[in-house]
């Protein structure tokens, strides 16, 4: 196969996501740089690349055009260009107005450009040939997210030899939303290119093969999907391949994501960040409950709903700003895109009128902050905070509430948990909410707010031994066993 040019320089093990783990920055000598990202999943995928030997394709950012392949801390990075137009299109466009909307059971209008669909398909292509080119005879390609859904489909025709996995971060929509989107198929088909196809959810896993099996007619069995290797009509004839005959088996399963819970809760027992933490809550009258959230300015993460709460609770005279105080820190994002302008307005008039309305010379009601913070600083607000308000209205996992689960040491601390985040199936113990339910989410707020110190620790204790359990190790390790799985079943049977 084509794998076998310069095998040598070629990398066993391949990570495809939108973004590099790597981000620019000007360092003291003027000089352009790189450093690692902060996210999660750079966190999470670190170790398995250190073992395998890497590469890490992606967007390298806005002004990082021609950059060419480099080592950064032993992973390969190979960089995907971008044109200004196909930021546009391509990612501001059909990933985060279209897709990104549709996916979250179309909370936000989503918006269908056929123009941004070409832009998909042209930058999915460039990802997959950069993989192709990447990845040594018979390597693994692990692609992420919904910005690459076309990837794995692409892929497959380019390099048949390579083992390939797909992960879903955020949902995977009911069929009756799903079915909205122009290019369903194609997506569909798209995905089926991989071996395995993680979700976080079992409803995700479920969505996406009854879309399988309504849109491509592929018989399909618990998680089981049955692709024909041969097919009799042109792909999207429903139901256009003679039945009964060879397969391509795919996995498509939950894998729900977490966190590396060990590093948080080593980071809160710092002396810094316990002083920090005292710091904050001093600073706020010392005495006081302190509801926080934080949260991507995201439509998704139900920001408006518990400020809808928190304002009446005030309004009610239930709560008064001397004794609580909401910090809600929404960290800026897609700051481009029409309908997240709109968001952070609406945001800051609520904030505003709420603040006008309850606050006091030196009581705020709510302590808005429009800034990203480093971590450090975001485990001292976990630390602080006696009550964490995560009300999303559809979120893939929600890692925010698993952080500040593993940042609680101390068993203190209530979480107040949207039954739309994919956390919810693991942190039962939480106080589960439906963030549309005003009332019922305002009477949760008070029953934090006036939890006894036994019930909040009872309640930290279980949900902190399912955060340490089941940790972002144990998530990447359950999906790269599936892959391995499934390349050694390919592999038998290649060789009869
Ligand atoms: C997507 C899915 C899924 C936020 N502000 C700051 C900051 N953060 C960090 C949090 C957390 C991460 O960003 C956000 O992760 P979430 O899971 O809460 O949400 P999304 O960004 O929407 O992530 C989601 C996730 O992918 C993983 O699969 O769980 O459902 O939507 O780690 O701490 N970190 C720092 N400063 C900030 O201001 N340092």
């Amino acid at each position: 196969t084509s794998g076998n040019n310069q095998n040598e320089s070629r990398d066993n093990f391949v990570v495809v996501a939108n973004r590099l783990p790597v981000d620019r920055y000007t360092d003291a000598d003027g000089q352009p740089a790189w450093r690692t990202s902060p996210g999660g999943l750079v966190t999470a995928l670190t170790p398995v690349m250190e073992r395998l030997g890497g590469a890490w394709i992606g967007w390298g950012g806005a002004d990082s055009e021609d950059i060419a392949p480099f080592v950064h801390n032993g992973t390969h990075i190979v960089p995907v260009a971008l044109s200004a137009e196909e930021i546009e299109s391509y990612y501001e466009g059909f990933s985060n107005d279209t897709l990104w909307p549709l996916y979250h059971d179309v909370i936000a209008p989503p918006t269908y450009h056929r123009e941004w669909w070409d832009s998909y398909v042209k930058v999915n292509r460039r990802f997959a040939e950069a993989a192709a080119e990447t990845a040594a005879n018979g390597a693994t390609v692990w692609v992420h997210d919904y910005q690459l859904q076309l990837v794995p489909g692409m892929l497959r025709e380019l390099r048949p030899d390579l083992t390939i996995g797909f992960f879903n971060h955020i949902p995977f929509p009911a069929y009756g939303l799903y079915s909205q989107l122009p290019w369903r198929t194609q997506i569909v088909e798209g995905l089926l290119g991989a071996d395995v196809i993680g979700f976080q959810r079992v409803a995700d896993a479920s969505n996406f093969t009854r879309s399988v099996r309504r849109l491509v007619g592929y018989e399909t069995k618990g998680t089981s999907v049955y692709v024909p290797l041969e097919s009799d009509s042109a792909p999207g004839q429903t139901g256009g391949y003679r039945r009964g005959g060879p397969t391509r088996h795919v996995l498509a399963k939950h894998f729900p994501i977490s966190i590396d819970s060990a590093s948080f809760e080593e980071l809160a027992r710092t002396p810094e960040v316990q002083a920090r933490a005292a710091e904050i809550r001093a600073d706020l009258g010392g005495s006081g409950k302190i509801l926080f959230g934080v949260d991507r300015l995201d439509y998704t993460k139900g920001i408006r709903h518990r400020l809808k709460a928190y304002g009446e609770l005030l309004a009610d005279g239930r709560i008064n700003p001397e004794d609580v105080t909401l910090i809600q820190v929404a960290s800026p994002s897609r700051e481009r895109v029409e309908t997240y302008r709109q968001l952070r307005d609406e945001i800051e008039l609520t904030v505003g009128r709420i603040n006008g309305d309850y606050g006091q010379i030196g009581h705020a009601a709510v302590h808005y902050l429009h800034h990203g913070y480093p971590r450090e600083e975001m485990v001292a607000l976990y630390l602080a905070a006696d009550v964490m308000l995560v009300t999303a209205l559809r979120d893939g996992m929600n890692l925010v509430a698993k952080e500040y689960v593993a940042t609680r040491f101390d068993l203190d601390g209530v979480l107040v948990l949207s039954e739309f985040a994919g956390a919810s199936d693991d942190l039962t113990q939480a106080l589960l909410i439906n963030p549309h339910d005003i009332e019922g989410l305002k009477a949760s707020i008070m029953t934090a707010i006036n939890m006894p110190k036994p019930e909040r620790a009872k309640r930290m204790r279980s949900m902190r031994k399912k955060v340490r359990e089941n940790d972002v190790e144990r998530w990447s390790t359950a999906f790269l066993t599936e892959l391995e799985r499934s390349a050694a079943a390919r592999l038998e049977e290649a060789q009869g």
